[in-house]
C-alpha cells in the first residue's frame, strides 16, 4: 500500500514541476545552420540544465526533407554516439524542398493552407519546455490544433480518438492481460492527426524503442523517453490514405498474405490431447462450419518445451497423421512457440543455445539470462544475435524434416514475459500496478514497473542492453521466424505475434492477445483492429468469443457476427473455460456462425483484393468512419462502427440482450448489403448524415453497402481452396446522384511468393449517360488461367431505376428486377472474367 501511495507521489511530482514557472525549461538554441541539398544542419547549445542531471549540452541538429511528403528531424549527441533503432532503410531524397523556418518546421505540401505541423517553439506563456535532452531523460514538445483529433500510439485497449486532456500514453511492450488504458504487447510510436479545419490527416513518428509516454494536451503533446535520440519523421498527408501509405513508405508494406489466412481459424488452449483435436475438426465438418486452418496452443509440447511433442497425449507420429489429413482436406496448421528455452541438459535446444552462445546474458552473473517461464527456469535466444537465425532455424527445419508441414507459426510470450517467481500466477491485475521497480531512473514512463516480469532490462544482447531493445524483442523474433519459414517453404507465410514493434507489419501479423469472453471486450477489440491497421499491420483479430472467462450463447453469437469481418478470424480459448468453439453452444449459435462464417467466405475475393493494395500502398483493411468523412465532425469518435475497405459499414451489437442497434450513416447511399433495401440518401447540400436505429435481432449483423461501390464475391465454400474455385459474382451500389458504381478485383494462387507474373487484375466501372447505364470491365492484368474456369455467374444491382432492356455483350439478356427494392438481378453469365464484357441496360 505504501508503494502505491509513493507512485501518487511520483505523477504528482511531475505535473507540478510544469506548472511551475522556476522549473521551466527553455531548451536549446540553434546556431551554424547549414543549407544542404537535401535539408539542413545545425548545432544545438543547450540554455540551461534539465530537471534530472546528466545533460548532453551540445547536440547536433539534422533536418532532412526525404521525400516530398516526408521530413525527419533527427537530434543526437555528436560526441557519444548513443542507442539508435537500426532497422529502418531510407528511402532516396528526392526532392530540396523549399526553405524552412528555424524551431518551426514547415512543409510546403501544406504550405497552401499555412499549416504548421510540428511545432516545438515553448509558447511565451511558458506552459510547456523547450527541447530537454538528458542521458536518462528526454522531453520534446509540440504546438498542435486546438483540442486535437488524434490516433495511434499504441498499443493499449482505449478509445480510438485519443484523449487529449493531460492524458499520458505509455509505450513499453508488457503482457498486461488486455486491462484498459494501459502499455500493452505492441509499441508504435505513430500518431495521426486530423485537422478540423482543414479536413487533412498528417502523421508523425517517433522512431525511439526505450521506454516511453507521449502526453497529450489540449494545445501541445509532449513525448518524454528515456533513452536513445530524437528520430522523428512527418508525414505530410493529405489524405489518410496518403498518411499511412507515407508511413509505411518507411516502415514497409506489409507482404502478399497467403489466401487461406483470410478463412476461419480454430483455437484452444487447454486441448488435453489429439484427439479432443481430431473431434474438434470433425464437429466443424459435421456441421458444415467452414474452417480452414486447425491451431494448436502450449498443449501440444511435451512439458512445454518448444520444438517437442507430448509422447502421451500428442504423439509426434500421430500428429503427423493429423497434419497430413488437414492437408489433404484443405485445411491448414499452426502451432504455437514461445521464446523461453527450458535449462535442462540433453534438450538440444538448450544444450546447443549454449554452445552457440545465443542467449540474453545476465549483467550480473554474466551467464544465460535465466528466468521461469511455462516449462520452468528458460534462457532467451538473443535475436540481434546474427548466430541466433540459424540456431531457430535449425529447430523450425527440424519439425518440417520430421515430417510435420507447418502452414504457419505463431509466437507469443514475446514482449518478453517472464514469471515472477514471488508471485502467484494468477495475481489480481491491481498488485500489478504496484511500483517495485529497482532500477535507478530519474524519470519512469507513466510510472510503470519496467522491470515486472520481463527480461530485467540490464541484461546484455549482441547488439545492445534490454533497456534499449525490450520493445523490440517480439518484432525481432517475429521477423526472424517469417523469413525461416519463407525460406522453408518458399512460399508465403504465415506469422501470428502477440508483441510487434513499428514496422512488424512488413514479416508478420498479429492478434489482440488474451481478452476476456465480455461484450466489453468484443467491443474494444474494434479500436485495436482499427489501429493495428493504421500502425501497417492489416492482418488482425481478436479472439472470438473471448479468451479468459466463459462465454455465453449469446455473446459468441454476437462476436462472431462482428469475428466474421475482423481480418483476421480466430476463436480462441483459455483453459478451464466453457467449451465455445462453435457448434458448442447450441443450435442457435451454430446456425449463425454458419451463416455468417459462409458470408464471409463469399466476400473473401473482396478482402483479398484489399489486402492486395494493402501490400502495394499500404492502405488499410478496416477503416474508421473518419477516414473516409474527415468534414463530418460527428464521425470524429466514431469506434463501435467500421469500414471494410471503402464499400462496407459494419454495425455491430456490442451490448447483452439488444435487439436493435444505432448507428451512424455519413452523407451518402447506403443500402442494406443483405437485402439492397435502402437506408439512407446522399443529399449534397448537406455535410451531416443520419444517426439510425436499426432492428437487429439475434441472428442479425447489420452491414450497409456504400452507393457507388462494386465488390467481388464467390460462392461460398467450407474452406478457402473449394470456395477459390466457385463461381464469381459482382454485387454493386448505386450512386444516387451519379449512377455510377466502381470496383477492383485481384486474384492469383494465393500462395507463391511472386505471381506478378501469373494473376488477374480488373477493375470494374458503372457509368450512367442519358437514359443507359453501361457496365464494363478493364482489364489491367489477365494472366491467371483459374479465371478462364472460374467464371463470374450473378451480378446484383442495388438502387437501379426501372429497367425495360438489357443486353450482356450486346445481345439482349433475361433479368430479375425488383421495383420495389430497387433491386436488378442477373444470373447464368458464365463470363470469364480475364475477357472485358459489356451489360448495358436502359431505364425508363
Ligand atoms: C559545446 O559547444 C560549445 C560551443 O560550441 C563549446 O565551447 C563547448 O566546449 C562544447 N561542450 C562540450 C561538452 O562539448
Ligand atoms: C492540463 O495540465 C496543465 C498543467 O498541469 C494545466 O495547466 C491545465 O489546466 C490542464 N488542462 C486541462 C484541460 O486539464
Ligand atoms: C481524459 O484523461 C484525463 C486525464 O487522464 C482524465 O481525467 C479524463 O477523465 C479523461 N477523459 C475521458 C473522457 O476519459
Ligand atoms: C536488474 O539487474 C540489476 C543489475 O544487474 C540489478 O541491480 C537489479 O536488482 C535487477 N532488478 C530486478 C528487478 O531483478
Ligand atoms: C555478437 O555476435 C557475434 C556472432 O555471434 C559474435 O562474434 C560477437 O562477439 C558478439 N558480440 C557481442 C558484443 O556479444
Ligand atoms: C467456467 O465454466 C466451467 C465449466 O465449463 C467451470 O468449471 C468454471 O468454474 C467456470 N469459470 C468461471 C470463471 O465461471
Ligand atoms: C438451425 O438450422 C436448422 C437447419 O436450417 C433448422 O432446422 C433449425 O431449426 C435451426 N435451429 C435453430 C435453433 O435456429
Ligand atoms: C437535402 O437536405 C435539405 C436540408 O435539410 C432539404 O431541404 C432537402 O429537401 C434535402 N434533399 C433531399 C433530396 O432530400
Ligand atoms: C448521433 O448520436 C450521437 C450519440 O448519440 C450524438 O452525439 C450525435 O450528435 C448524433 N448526430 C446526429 C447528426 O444526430
Ligand atoms: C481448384 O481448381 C484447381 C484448378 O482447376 C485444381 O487444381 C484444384 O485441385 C481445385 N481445388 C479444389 C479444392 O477443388
Ligand atoms: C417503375 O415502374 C413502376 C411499376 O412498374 C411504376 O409504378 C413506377 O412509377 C416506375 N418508376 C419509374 C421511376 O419509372
Ligand atoms: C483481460 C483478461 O482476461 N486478461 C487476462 C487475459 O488472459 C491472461 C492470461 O490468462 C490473463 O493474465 C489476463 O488477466
Amino acid at each position: 500500500m505504501k508503494k502505491f501511495i509513493a507512485f501518487i507521489g511520483l505523477l504528482f511530482l511531475i505535473y507540478n514541476s510544469f506548472a511551475d514557472e522556476s522549473t521551466y525549461y527553455p531548451g536549446y538554441s540553434l546556431s551554424n545552420v547549414q543549407q544542404n541539398s537535401g535539408g539542413f544542419t545545425g548545432d544545438l547549445t543547450m540554455i540551461s540544465p534539465g530537471p534530472y542531471g546528466d545533460d548532453i549540452p551540445n547536440l547536433s541538429l539534422n533536418v532532412e526533407y526525404q521525400t516530398e511528403t516526408r521530413v525527419r528531424i533527427k537530434i543526437y549527441d555528436p560526441n557519444n554516439a548513443r542507442w539508435e533503432v537500426p532497422k529502418i532503410k531510407l528511402i532516396q531524397i528526392k526532392s530540396n524542398l523549399n526553405q524552412i523556418k528555424l524551431n518551426q518546421i514547415k512543409l510546403n505540401q501544406r504550405e497552401l493552407n499555412n499549416e504548421v505541423l510540428f511545432n516545438t517553439t515553448p509558447p511565451d506563456t511558458h506552459d510547456y519546455n523547450g527541447l530537454i535532452f538528458e542521458n536518462l531523460y528526454i522531453e520534446i514538445n509540440s504546438k498542435t490544433a486546438k483540442n486535437p483529433n488524434i490516433y495511434g500510439l499504441g498499443e493499449r485497449i482505449y478509445d480510438f480518438k485519443l484523449n487529449t486532456s493531460n492524458h499520458t500514453y505509455v509505450m513499453f511492450t508488457k503482457d498486461n492481460g488486455n486491462e484498459e488504458d494501459v502499455n500493452l504487447y505492441g509499441v508504435h510510436p505513430f500518431y495521426i492527426e486530423l485537422r478540423e479545419e482543414t479536413h487533412l490527416f498528417h502523421g508523425v513518428f517517433i522512431l525511439n524503442s526505450n521506454a516511453m509516454d507521449v502526453t497529450l494536451n489540449p494545445d501541445h503533446l509532449t513525448y518524454r523517453t528515456i533513452g536513445g535520440i530524437l528520430d522523428i519523421y512527418i508525414f505530410t498527408g493529405v489524405s489518410i490514405d496518403d498518411v499511412i501509405s507515407q508511413y509505411t513508405d518507411l516502415v514497409g508494406k506489409p507482404p502478399m498474405i497467403p489466401y487461406f489466412a483470410l478463412g476461419f481459424h480454430q483455437c484452444r488452449w487447454g486441448y488435453k490431447d489429439l484427439d479432443v483435436c481430431k473431434t474438434v475438426v470433425e464437429q466443424y465438418k459435421a456441421h458444415q462450419l467452414p474452417l480452414d486452418t486447425f491451431w494448436m496452443d502450449i498443449d501440444y509440447m511435451d512439458e512445454h518445451k518448444d520444438f517437442t511433442f507430448d509422447p502421451v497425449n500428442y504423439p509426434q507420429e500421430e500428429v503427423k497423421e493429423f497434419v497430413e489429413q488437414l492437408h489433404e482436406d484443405n485445411q491448414h496448421y499452426v502451432i504455437i512457440l514461445d521464446p523461453g528455452i527450458k535449462v535442462e541438459e540433453g534438450y538440444a535446444p538448450y544444450d546447443d543455445g549454449i554452445s552457440d552462445g545465443i542467449f540474453i546474458i545476465s549483467a550480473d552473473t554474466k551467464l544465460p539470462y535465466t528466468a521461469p517461464v511455462w516449462p520452468g527456469e528458460c534462457n532467451f535466444p538473443d535475436f540481434t544475435n546474427p548466430k541466433t537465425y540459424s540456431y531457430w532455424s535449425k529447430f523450425i527445419q527440424q519439425i518440417f524434416d520430421e515430417g510435420i508441414i507447418l502452414d504457419g507459426l505463431w509466437v507469443d510470450m514475446n514482449e518478453l514475459v517472464t514469471f515472477d517467481s514471488s508471485e502467484e500466477l494468477s495475481e489480481s491485475s491491481e498488485s500489478k500496478k504496484v511500483e517495485r521497480d529497482s532500477i535507478n531512473l530519474p524519470y519512469v514512463p507513466g510510472g510503470v514497473n519496467l522491470n515486472y516480469r520481463t527480461v530485467n532490462l540490464s541484461a546484455i544482447h549482441n547488439t545492445s542492453i534490454a533497456f534499449n531493445l525490450h520493445s523490440m524483442y517480439g518484432f525481432m523474433e517475429a521477423k526472424a521466424t517469417a523469413s525461416i519459414l519463407t525460406e522453408t517453404k518458399k512460399t508465403r507465410i504465415f506469422v501470428i505475434s502477440r508483441s510487434t514493434y513499428a514496422g512488424h507489419g512488413h514479416h508478420a501479423f498479429h492478434w489482440l492477445g488474451d481478452n476476456y469472453s465480455t461484450y466489453k471486450s468484443m467491443a474494444t477489440s474494434i479500436q485495436g483492429i482499427l489501429n493495428m491497421n493504421m500502425f501497417g499491420i492489416p492482418l488482425v483479430g481478436a479472439d472470438i468469443c473471448g479468451f479468459s472467462g466463459n462465454t455465453t450463447a449469446e455473446l459468441c453469437a454476437r462476436w462472431i457476427e462482428l469475428g466474421s469481418f475482423y481480418p483476421f478470424s480466430r476463436d480462441h480459448n483459455s483453459i478451464g473455460m466453457k467449451s465455445q468453439e462453435l457448434y458448442a453452444l447450441g443450435d442457435q449459435v451454430t446456425n449463425i456462425s454458419r451463416n455468417v462464417l459462409l458470408n464471409r467466405y463469399s466476400l473473401i475475393p473482396y478482402y483479398y483484393t484489399l489486402f492486395y493494395y494493402s501490400h502495394e500502398i499500404g492502405t488499410p483493411i478496416w477503416r474508421a468512419l473518419v477516414y473516409d468523412f474527415p468534414e463530418d465532425p460527428n464521425t470524429y469518435s466514431i469506434d463501435k462502427q467500421f469500414l471494410v475497405g471503402n464499400a462496407l459499414l459494419v454495425t455491430p451489437v456490442l451490448e447483452e440482450g439488444a435487439t436493435s442497434v444505432e448507428g451512424y450513416f455519413p452523407n451518402s447511399d447506403w443500402y442494406d448489403y443483405w437485402s439492397g433495401e435502402k437506408i439512407l440518401t446522399k443529399n449534397s447540400t448537406l455535410t451531416f448524415g443520419k444517426n439510425l436505429t436499426l432492428d437487429a435481432p439475434l441472428d442479425k449483423i447489420n452491414v450497409a453497402i456504400r452507393g457507388g461501390y462494386i465488390i467481388p464475391k464467390q460462392e461460398p465454400a467450407l474452406t478457402t481452396a473449394e470456395s477459390r474455385n466457385n463461381s464469381f459474382e459482382l454485387l454493386a451500389a448505386i450512386d444516387s446522384e451519379t449512377g455510377s458504381a466502381s470496383g477492383k478485383l485481384f486474384f492469383d494462387d494465393g500462395i507463391s511468393l511472386d505471381t506478378s507474373q501469373n494473376s488477374s487484375s480488373l477493375i470494374f466501372e458503372l457509368t450512367y449517360f442519358s437514359g443507359f447505364s453501361y457496365f464494363e470491365t478493364y482489364i489491367l492484368e489477365s494472366n491467371y488461367d483459374l479465371l478462364n474456369h472460374v467464371l463470374l455467374d450473378k451480378m446484383t444491382f442495388y438502387g437501379v431505376d426501372n429497367i425495360t432492356t438489357l443486353w450482356v455483350n450486346n445481345i439482349k439478356y433475361p433479368f430479375e428486377y425488383d421495383s420495389t427494392l430497387k433491386v436488378l438481378r442477373i444470373k447464368g453469365l458464365n463470363l470469364s472474367l480475364n475477357e472485358r464484357f459489356q451489360i448495358i441496360w436502359k431505364t425508363n
